[in-house]
């Protein structure tokens, strides 16, 4: 029931799809590196959020990865270049290095609509800290959950340490770091990583059905809850992005409208209407 996107955005790395039902999914389409990703990979998803996030029929976004043995396995190494991770130019040249998977992973925690982790396989380095920065994980009981970086000589010092020890506490995030080992789908559960398993074969139906049981609830409370529990952790730039909403819906009210109104009429507003409430 999954119709394709035609876009005017080259997709090679990803495929994104969109629901009539109000589902996008984006798909790491690179099983043959368990679906690392490049510099081009994240540049492509970030294009699919950002159509994700503007367009009003979507209420919910997956995130999932090609085929049953990753989700995400993180940063293409061989895309590291001595500087970063880089794209390489026509020719061979590289292109500047930048670790654009930050922009990424700011765009899911903006989306003002819940974006799903849907894990298969491993979730590892960079995949994992994708998944840990959606708003909810369901994982399927191959899953594979852990942080390779100190072993290739990479770290996340951002949400993807931060973030994790909210999730599942300062000692098992210290854990996770300094060993990089690797935790099934149960322990995963147990820690607080993820949601839900489900076996293997159920992951995409389990999907669907999260998927459609908040697409029956309330898009503006679902909206203002994930502000707020963003809020609590981004200090001064998620007070910004609830004060984003709260403007949204104050544009939305009479008040807010008696204020435009009267400066395009040329007189002084009437706010004298509007109640107090305490
Ligand atoms: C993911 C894992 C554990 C899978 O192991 P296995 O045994 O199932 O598969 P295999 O044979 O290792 O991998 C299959 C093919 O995929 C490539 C492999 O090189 C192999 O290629 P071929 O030999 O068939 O040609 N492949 C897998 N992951 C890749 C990767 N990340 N980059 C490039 N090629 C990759 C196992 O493959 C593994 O441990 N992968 C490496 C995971 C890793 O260290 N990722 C980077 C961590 S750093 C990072 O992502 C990061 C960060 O820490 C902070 C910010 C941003 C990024």
């Amino acid at each position: 029931d999954e119709r394709s996107v035609a876009s005017h955005y080259e997709l090679r790395d990803v495929i994104y799809e969109k629901s009539p039902e109000g589902i996008a999914r984006v798909t790491i389409n690179r099983p043959e590196r368990r679906n690392a990703f490049t510099p081009r990979t994240v540049k492509e998803m970030r294009w699919c959020m950002d159509d994700a996030r503007d367009d009003m029929t979507i209420g919910v976004v997956v995130m999932r990865g090609m085929g049953d043995l990753a989700f995400c396995s993180g940063g293409d190494q061989s895309a590291r270049g001595d500087g970063g991770y880089v794209d390489a130019k026509a020719g061979g040249a590289e292109e500047t290095p930048r670790l654009n998977v930050l922009d990424l992973q700011m765009q899911i925690r903006r989306m003002p609509k819940p974006v799903i982790a849907s894990v298969a396989g491993y979730a590892v380095g960079g995949g994992h800290i994708l998944h840990m920065v959606c708003d909810l994980t369901i994982a399927a009981d191959n899953a594979v959950f852990g942080q390779t970086g100190p072993k290739v000589g990479s770290f996340d010092a951002g949400y993807g340490s931060t973030h994790m020890a909210r999730l599942i506490g300062q000692k098992k995030a210290r854990e996770m770091w300094f060993l990089a080992r690797l935790y099934n789908a149960s322990d995963a559960l147990k820690m607080g990583l993820v949601n839900t398993v489900v076996p293997l074969a159920e992951l995409e139906t389990e999907t669907a059905v999260w998927c459609r049981e908040i697409l029956r609830n309330s898009p503006t409370a679902i909206r203002l809850c994930k502000n707020a529990l963003n809020a609590a952790e981004d200090g001064q730039a998620g007070i910004q992005d609830l004060g984003g909403s709260a403007t949204l819906l104050f544009y939305q009210s009479e008040e807010g409208n008696e204020g435009r109104r009267a400066f395009l009429e040329g007189r002084k507003p009437d706010f004298s209407k509007f109640k107090r409430f305490p």
